[in-house]
């Protein structure tokens, strides 16, 4: 193939995996609407995507990213929500608590270290979340409330962030995979 569709984001750790899994049990009856759920080992936090690229950018690509700055940090999850709201929900997402600030700040300097490259900077505000489910018909109801709830609940770990991962999307036989292209460590600060 001659381009990837690539994003930049940060993995999640098994422990999280399986806790998007069992979610993804609980919260499926709750949501009254079909929907693609994120399937174990896919689930990750997206801070840029980048979509299709030829592979000859990739170079500059990682350059750019080897080239960020950034000390370690633990993320929480916790909560979450709907995108675009409970109303009529496209997405159910779990939200980030401690480390969102840090997360935030890595976002911002992932989208400026890649305007050299080519990609436009972001015009919207970063939404830190893990995807859920993507709803296949949305307006069907669901217990809005409730999904809320469960969320709020929910005893996530702590991630350790030590790399930022760049992740290409690709589709397989058994449903989309997000394999890592090249990881950038955190430097100790
Ligand atoms: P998400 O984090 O909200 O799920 C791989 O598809 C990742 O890139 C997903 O995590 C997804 O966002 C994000 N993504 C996919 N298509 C996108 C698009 N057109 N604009 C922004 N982000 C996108």
């Amino acid at each position: 193939m001659d381009s990837l569709r690539l994003f930049v984001g940060i993995e999640l750790p098994p422990a999280h995996q399986a806790i998007v899994a069992g979610l993804a049990l609980r919260l499926r009856p709750m949501l009254g609407a079909p929907a693609a759920w994120t399937r174990e080992g896919n689930a990750h936090v997206t801070l840029k995507f980048l979509g299709s690229v030829g592979r000859e950018r990739l170079e500059a690509v990682t350059a750019a990213l080897a080239a960020i700055p950034f000390a370690p940090f633990a993320l929480l999850p916790g909560g979450g929500g709907f995108f675009p709201g409970p109303a009529r929900p496209r997405v159910v997402w779990a939200g980030l608590g401690s480390g969102a600030a840090q997360c935030a700040a890595l976002a911002a300097a992932v989208d400026a270290a890649l305007v050299p490259v080519g990609f436009a900077a972001e015009a919207r505000p970063f939404a830190a979340h893990l995807t859920l489910c993507r709803i296949k018909a949305p307006g069907r109801g669901g217990d809005a409330a409730g999904i809320l709830a469960l969320l709020d609940r929910v005893d996530w770990p702590a991630i350790p962030v030590q790399a930022l991962t760049l992740f290409a999307s690709q589709p397989t036989p058994g449903g989309l995979r997000y394999p890592a292209v090249a990881r950038f460590a955190a430097t100790p600060g």
